[in-house]
Parts: structure tokens; sequence; C-alpha cells
């Protein structure tokens, strides 16, 4: 008892950054909001001077909702501006630490990162690959990663990344709707300790995708593949012959720099665009603010590169401000629990940005193993990807932070391009639990679905009301669903984020998670329906509807509710390691079902519409709520039953 008042009271409390790190923050000018929001053009202008331009730009804003121009008609390279500027300062420095799986590691200083850039993007240039051609990379956590996203910027080549441990299936309908002409891979990586057949699931998917001129195969894991006559080739002999000086090409301001594939509503995944000028202004600058990035800082941004938080900060962000990033492999339990403590340790690094998610499974492994390790190089730490939890942020603060470090939360999405919502580490009173505010020059509100704004504490839907340099630019290929998904609620000059929040009289936003068909697994976007889809893809499947089930550790678990087409009597069982399987072949492990309930029937609306609500309240055993618009109320009883049976 005592022991959850204490808690409850710590919840409470509020946390100052220490004095020292108020005094030497990068931004710790308090009326940095105030200032930001009598000119937010002029704020914006004043900050993409922090990057380079080939030429300036004609205008800071051209907005017509939900159209945005920012900084048009100026030109710049994003690869320039990740490598070559620095390069000029200081070549010598490590852009670049790769910690592998098997403890192996490699170092690039700047001078070494450019010319790997350089050398590949010639190599690509050789290839056929041209300004605007849409080059898909499905590497794992690799150097070669970076560089190809390099190269890519260097060449005017948007990039789009899937992540690795998408299937096949994913990867195809991603390379299709890009229209994607060449990919990049490897043979195969480690994780934990076994191989993964990287090549043979590439080569799968591209079955499917047949428009693919090229297939460029990196050699990590030194086991042997087929290659296709024509179509693959090595990554050493693309680069072989190849000399350093591919020139960056000058991009105008809003050509596109890339494509991230993201989880919404529908089944198929929506291709987020994002352009150049825009995205490097905004990732450079809350790089520097909320990560506070020093010319001495070692940055560790534990995201993988398949995800926007890999984009935006352990590639562009970063490494435009000049930084040190770490860039790991592998996973954290791999040889053991304190692999990340180790890195840390090995490192010295100071800034440590990661998922709660993590943050909750390293709690439950025990304060013992940090305690291991020298964490006294930590200076700050971030997380992102879904609401930490008051008990979380406290470990974080304590247990890796020494109660020394800073917590920023940072809260932002794959159309946001980048942070939103943030402490900034010099300025702002912490409470755990909470993002606190939104960085200068965004305004976020909270509104109900007229678009008023709730009473103070209330929940509402979370929404952005100005335009940010690094905003989605449309949906790829499919302009109305840009339009349809965020900015038809209330009008086009408002997005709609799709997250539950509140603030508190203090004026801090508590998202309180997602309202639409998204959920978060373990710190992933997926979509509730792009899961059914892959259920009913399977013969015996009639019909099927997902949920997301609150989890103590990863967030939520997918819960799948299936109507087969005939009873699985006996081979029920069977059934469902051959259904969770059959998801992890059509998207990937990270989307396998925690439990298949199967039902004769789903709780669906008169017109045969699931309910969403009311399968939410089944699967977490909350209150049902109004059920009379139900086909079937019986339905609700026997499916709590089942629930509760499972556990
Ligand atoms: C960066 C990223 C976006 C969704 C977003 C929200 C959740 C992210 C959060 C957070 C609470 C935070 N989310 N950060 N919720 N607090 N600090 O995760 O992008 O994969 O597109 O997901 O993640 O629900 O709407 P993405």
């Amino acid at each position: 008892m005592t022991e959850t008042i204490e808690s409850l009271l710590k919840e409470q409390q509020e946390f100052q950054p220490p004095e020292d790190f108020v005094k030497n923050a990068n931004m710790n000018d308090p009326h940095i909001y105030e200032k930001a929001e009598a000119d937010i053009e002029g704020f914006w202008e004043g900050l993409a001077e922090n990057i380079d331009w080939f030429k300036k730009w004609d205008t800071v804003l051209d907005w017509q909702p939900p159209h945005a121009k920012w900084f048009n008609g100026g030109k710049l390279n994003a690869s320039y501006n990740c490598l070559d500027r620095h390069v000029l300062k200081h070549g010598d420095k490590t852009a670049l630490i790769w910690e592998g799986e098997m403890e192996n590691s490699e170092t690039y200083t700047y001078k070494e990162l450019r010319d790997a850039t350089a050398r590949f993007a010639a190599g690509l240039k050789e290839l056929g690959v041209k300004k605007g051609d849409v080059v898909t990379i499905y590497l794992p956590m690799i150097p070669e990663a970076v560089i190809a996203m390099l190269a890519c910027a260097r060449i005017g080549a948007p990039h789009s990344v899937v992540f690795a441990g998408f299937s096949s299936e994913a990867l195809a309908q991603r390379v299709e709707d890009a229209h994607s002409r060449f990919v990049i891979t490897c043979n195969g990586y480690f994780h934990k300790g076994n191989l993964i057949q990287q090549k043979e699931r590439a080569d799968k998917g591209l079955e499917n995708a047949p428009a693919v001129e090229k297939v460029i195969v990196v050699d990590h894991a030194a086991n042997v593949i087929p290659m296709k006559k024509e179509r693959d080739v090595w990554w050493n002999d693309v680069i072989h012959n190849m000399d350093s000086e591919c020139e960056p090409e000058p991009m105008d301001s809003e050509d596109i720099l890339f494509i991230m594939y993201t989880s919404g509503t529908t089944g198929r995944p929506k291709g987020v665009v994002h352009t150049t000028g825009g995205y490097m202004v905004g990732t450079h600058v809350t790089s520097n603010w909320i990560f506070d990035l020093k010319d001495d800082d070692i940055f560790w941004c534990t995201a993988d590169i398949g995800w926007i938080t890999g984009h935006s900060y352990l590639v562009y962000g970063p490494l435009s401000n000049g930084a040190t990033i770490v860039m790991h492999e592998g996973a954290p339990d791999y040889p053991d629990k304190g692999r990340f403590w180790d890195i840390v340790e090995k490192y010295g690094v100071t800034i440590f940005y990661t998922a709660p998610t993590a943050i909750r499974t390293f709690m439950k492994w025990g304060d013992e193993i940090p305690e291991k390790y020298d964490l006294s190089s930590l200076r700050l730490l971030g997380s992102v990807g879904e609401p930490i939890n008051p008990k979380a942020w406290l470990w974080y603060y304590e247990i890796i932070g020494k109660s020394k470090c800073p917590i920023v939360d940072t809260w932002w999405q794959t159309e946001t391009g980048m942070i939103m919502i943030s402490p900034l580490p010099g300025i702002t009173t912490m409470k755990p639990g909470t993002a606190t505010r939104p960085f200068p020059g965004i305004k976020a509100n909270i509104l109900d679905d007229e678009g008023n704004e709730v009473p103070m504490g209330s929940g509402g839907y979370l929404a952005l009301q100005n335009p940010w340099p690094s905003m989605i630019r449309t949906i790829n290929g499919d302009e109305q669903r840009f339009i349809d998904t965020y900015w038809s609620k209330w009008g086009t000059d408002t997005y709609l984020a799709g997250d539950g929040a509140r603030k508190d009289e203090d004026g801090n936003f508590w998202i309180l998670g997602r309202l639409d068909d998204v959920i978060k697994v373990s710190g992933h976007r997926l979509g509730t329906m792009e899961i059914e889809s892959a259920l009913v893809s399977h013969p015996s499947v009639a019909e099927a509807a997902v949920d997301g089930k609150v989890d103590e550790i990863k967030g939520e678990v997918i819960y799948a509710y299936v109507i087969l087409d005939s009873s699985c009597g006996d081979s029920c069982s069977l059934l469902e390691d051959e259904l969770k399987q059959h998801v992890v072949d059509e998207i990937g492990p990270i989307a396998r079902p925690k439990k298949i309930i199967f039902t004769e029937e789903l709780p669906k609306t008169r017109s045969g519409k699931i309910m969403r609500r009311v399968l939410k309240a089944i699967t977490n055993g909350t209150e049902i709520g109004d059920i009379s618009t139900l086909q079937d109320p019986a339905v609700v009883e026997d499916l709590k039953r089942k629930v509760n049976e499972i556990g």
C-alpha cells in the first residue's frame, strides 16, 4: 500500500533539468516559444540558415491547405548536408560507430562515410538509377543501409526503406506501390545468433514485382546465395572502380527525399512522402535542441532504419548536425541482457534514445543488469513510439540516468517527420508520463468532433493547426487518401493526428493512444486491417477482426478473432499456430498475433460493420457500453467468455 502511495506521489512529481545542463544547453531561452509564435515563418526561416543551400529559397512558406511548400525555390542536397559540409571542417571526426550482432564493429569518419556514399552513388548512376527513381532499401542495421540512403539522396533518387524484418509479401507490396525498379538487399544477417536468409526472402517477394530491373546485394553474412543473371549484382562490384567524387545533385527544396510506408486504417500501407528542404530543417533543429547535440556527444538512437525514427534521428538529424552516431545490429538480449549497457559503456554513449517497450523490458529484467555497467557517460535520455508510463519513466530516470539526465519524451509520427511535442531539456520542467509541450512554432491542440477546443483536462483529438517544415506532403499515388485521412475532419487547415490526448493545467500534453485502427506493438506501428487482410488470405478463414490488448511490456499485443470456413474441431490448436505463422509470412514476425480466438460471429452493427469499440472492450475486459445497435448482442457474452478463458 505505502509503495503505491509513494509511487502515486512520485508520478505527480516534477523534475527540473540540472543547473549545469541548463547553463550549457543548445536552447535555454524560455521565451523561445513566444518568439516563435510571434513570427512563425521568420522563426523557421532563421533555422533554415543552419542548413547549407546551393541556392536560397524564394519563399519560406506557400500554404494552400493542406498543401505546403517550404523554402520553395531553394536548392540543396541532404547528403551534402549530412556529410560533405562536415568533411570540410573535420573530416577525421567519427561519424558512425557500427556495432555488429557478433560484437564486431566498424567506424567511419565523416570523410570515410562521405567517400563510401559518393562511391556507391556513382555506382547507382552507372547502373542506370536516375534522379526521381525510387530505390527500395531492404537492409538490416548495417552501415551499408546508411550509405545507401545517403547515396540515393546524393543523386536525387528517393529511397523507400522497407524494414528488414518485413516479409516477402510486404516487400513486394511496397516495391510495387512505389514503382521501384531498384532494390538493395543483402545475402543474410544474424538475429540472436541465427542466420536470416534475407536474399531468399527478397527473391520470393520480387517474383511478384517483375518491374524490378536491378537488385544490389551486400555480402554481409557470407552465406552463399543464388544470383539472378542480369538482375542481381554484388554491392562490391557496384562500387568497384568508382571514384569518390560523385557530386551531390542540387535538389529543389520540394523534391522528394524519401517515401516511408506506414500503417493506416485500411489493409494497404500508405507511402508517406517527405521532401528535402523542410525535412532537413525540421530534423536538424529538433536534433540540436531536443537532443542537445554537442561536438563531443556520442548519440545512440536504437530505432531501426526501417522506421521513421531511424530516418530522422539515426541518420538525417544527427548527421546534419555533424554528430557521432552509434548504430547497433541485433537485439537487446543477445548475447545477454546487458547488451545495450555494454554498448553504452564501450563507446561512452552520452545521449540514448529508445522506446518505452524496451525500457519496460529492461525494468522487468532487473536493476542488477544495468548496475553492472558504467553508465556515467550518459547525460540525456529519450523516449519515443508510445506513451511512457510514469513507473517506467521513473525507472529510466533513476536506474539508467542516475537521476542526473533529463528525459525527453518525444511525441511525433511518420507523417510529421520530426518531433512535435517534447521537453526542451534545458528549459522544460519534466513530469513523468507527459511529452510536455509542442516544439516552438508548432501549434497543437485538443479538439472535439466539431473542432472546438475541449475544456482543460478533458480528452479529445490531438490536432495540429499550423503547417511545419517536415510535414507529410502526400501519400504516394493516393492524394485523396492523404486529404481524407488527415485533413477532412475539421477542414483542410487542421491536421488530425489520430491520437487521443488531454492537456493539464500547466499546458502539458498527455497522449492517450490511438483513436483509429492503428495499434502499437512493442512500438511498431501496425494496422488492424492489415493483419485482418493477412488472415483472410488464408484459405480456411472466412472473416477476421483484429484488436490490440493492453500489455504491460509491449504496450499492446494482437488478439485476432477468426471465423473459419468450416469448424476446426479438434485441430483448432494446430490451426491456431498455422494462422499465426501465416500472418508472419504475410507481414513479418512483429505482426504475429498473440492469441487467436475462433468464433462463429463478430460484434457487428445491423449494416454489417464490426463495432471496434465493442471489440476493444471485449479484448481488454473493460465496460462494454451500449450494444443496442448490434446485430446479435449475444455474441458479446460469448466472446467475453472466450477471452476470459484464455486469460
Ligand atoms: C515516431 C513514431 C506514431 C504513433 C503516434 C502515437 C505513438 C509516438 C509517442 C507516442 C505517446 C510518445 N507515439 N511517440 N505516443 N508518446 N512519445 O513512433 O512514429 O511509427 O508513425 O507512430 O506512435 O500513437 O501517433 P510512428
